[in-house]
């Protein structure tokens, strides 16, 4: 894990930015979980902030884009996101914000899955393995903000996302 990490959550962070990272387990398989992340057209199936996605250009490869629309409540109506990397060998994906009617300018995110093998077993008596999802990004900090006040929102927003996708990916693998 710490090779992979440090390879895609390194950001070029500019003078006026900030950058975190959220860490979530997840108790479902890597595979699982990739296929809800992998889904650039559909990101409104695990975040909760968005009501609706529209592929404005391309076919989920690297290089499309897509409009969301947020939810009533937040500071934001809607953000344009480009692809930047989709990598279904090794559970890579990256979008960045390219537009769109809110205050995260630049906002640029890596997500990456990990297994790690637990000791407990399910009931097939097969060893279960669990994902650890690692989700960074770097960010324009908006005129009248502090770098604290910008990373607690995204913060926050990406938490949630990460919460969710776990009950979506344990659900999925209870179930199938
Ligand atoms: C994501 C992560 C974030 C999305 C933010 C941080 C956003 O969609 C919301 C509110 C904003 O103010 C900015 O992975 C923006 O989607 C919920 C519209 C970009």
């Amino acid at each position: 894990v710490p090779d992979a990490v440090a390879r895609y959550h390194a950001h070029d962070v500019g003078s006026e930015q900030c950058c975190s990272a959220v860490i979530q387990i997840i108790d479902a398989p890597v595979s699982t979980v990739w296929s809800v992340v992998r889904r650039f057209d559909n990101p409104q199936a695990y975040k909760h902030f968005l009501k609706s996605c529209h592929v404005i250009y391309g076919d989920g490869t690297v290089g499309t884009l897509r409009q969301v629309q947020v939810v009533s409540g937040l500071p934001a109506a809607s953000s344009t996101e480009r692809l930047e990397i989709l990598d279904d060998e090794r559970h890579v994906m990256s979008f960045c914000v390219v537009g769109g009617d809110h205050r995260l300018r630049n906002y640029q995110s890596v997500t990456t899955l990990h297994t790690i093998s637990s000791s407990s077993s399910n009931s097939n008596n097969e060893s279960k393995s669990l994902t650890v999802v690692v989700e960074s990004y770097a960010v324009d900090v908006p005129q009248g903000n502090t770098r604290e006040e910008t990373c607690n929102f995204v913060d926050t927003i990406v938490r949630c996302n990460l919460q969710s996708l776990a009950h979506i990916a344990e659900n999925m693998a209870k179930t199938s």
